[in-house]
C-alpha cells in the first residue's frame, strides 16, 4: 500500500480537478477505517496548508435512509473548513463539483469544549444553538461507489453547506427528535423526516462523534459547527433546480443551481 500521503494527495487533486477516482479499496482491500481516518486527516492538513481553517465536523450515515441509500451500515465523521460554507442566497456553482447531491441536516454550534467521554445530554448542555442546514456532498469516487474506508478517507464526501436562517438555543428548539423537516425539489415535496431519523436524537450523533474523536486523541473545540447527518436520502442537484428544506421552528434553507 502506498504512503497514506499519496492517497490523500490523489483525493485532494480529485476535488480540485473534479475528476472522480476508482475507489481505493479496489486496489487496497486491506485499508482499515483507522488508516482511512489518517488519510482524511492528511487531506485536512493539505487544506490547512492552503490557508483553510478547521471550523468543525460532520457526521455521515447516521440515518437508516442514508445507510440504505449508500449501502454502508456504519456512521462516519468528516471535517468541515471555512471554505465549505456557502453564502446564503447565492446560486451553487456546479462547475466546482463532480456530481453534487444535497441533503437536509440539523446543525449544532457548540459553546463549550466537548471531550470524550460524553453523552447526548452533555452535548445539549454544551450547545449554543441549533440550525437547519443543507449539506452539499460530492463523492470523489465514480458513481458514489464506495465502502466504509473509502468514504472515510474522502472526508465523508464533504463539499459544502448552507446554514439556515434561525439560530435557536436547544431549550427553545424543543425536542429535537420531533423536529420535522420537509424537503422539496422545485417546490414539490420529495422527502419528509424528523430529527429522530438520526441515531434516535441528533445530539446522540454529536456525542458519537466526540467519543470517536477521543479515540484519536482529539476533542471538539468550543465554537465548532457540526452537521449531525442527513435526515433523508440525498438528492442530486442539477442546473436549473432548487432544493429547499423547511424545518419546524428553524426556517427554510434553499440551494439553487
Ligand atoms: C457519504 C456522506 C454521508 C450524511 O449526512 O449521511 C453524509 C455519502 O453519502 O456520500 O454526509
Ligand atoms: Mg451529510
Amino acid at each position: 500500500m502506498p504512503e497514506l500521503d499519496e492517497l490523500a494527495g490523489d483525493l485532494d487533486r480529485a476535488v480540485s480537478e473534479r475528476v472522480a477516482l476508482h475507489r481505493i479499496t479496489a486496489r487496497y482491500p486491506d485499508l482499515t477505517p483507522d488508516r482511512a481516518y489518517d488519510i482524511q486527516w492528511r487531506g485536512i492538513e493539505l487544506r490547512r496548508d492552503r490557508g483553510e481553517r478547521l471550523i468543525g465536523a460532520k457526521l455521515g450515515l447516521t440515518s437508516e435512509a442514508k445507510q440504505r441509500q449508500m449501502k454502508v451500515a456504519d456512521p462516519i465523521f468528516g471535517r468541515l473548513t471555512d471554505a465549505m460554507i456557502e453564502a446564503p442566497g447565492m446560486a451553487l456553482d456546479l462547475g466546482r463539483f463532480i456530481h453534487p447531491r444535497v441533503e437536509p441536516e440539523i446543525a449544532f454550534l457548540t459553546g463549550e469544549e466537548l471531550e470524550a467521554p460524553v453523552t447526548a445530554v452533555d452535548v445539549l448542555a454544551a450547545t449554543r444553538s441549533v440550525f437547519g442546514a443543507l449539506e452539499v456532498i460530492d463523492s470523489r469516487y465514480e458513481a458514489f461507489d464506495f465502502t466504509l474506508p473509502d468514504v472515510i478517507a474522502d472526508n465523508a464526501s464533504s463539499a459544502s453547506m448552507v446554514i439556515g436562517p434561525v439560530a435557536s438555543a436547544p431549550a427553545e428548539a424543543g425536542d429535537l427528535r420531533l423536529l420535522g423537516c420537509v424537503l422539496r425539489r422545485n417546490g414539490e415535496v420529495v422527502q419528509t423526516a424528523a430529527g429522530a431519523a438520526v441515531m434516535e436524537h441528533p445530539a446522540s450523533a454529536v456525542a458519537w462523534l466526540v467519543n470517536r474523536l477521543g479515540e484519536r486523541g482529539q476533542y471538539l473545540p468550543a465554537g465548532s459547527t457540526v452537521l449531525s447527518g442527513a435526515l433523508t436520502d440525498a438528492i442530486p442537484i442539477v442546473a436549473g433546480s432548487t432544493i429547499s428544506a423547511e424545518y419546524d421552528g428553524l426556517g427554510t434553507v434553499t440551494v439553487r443551481a
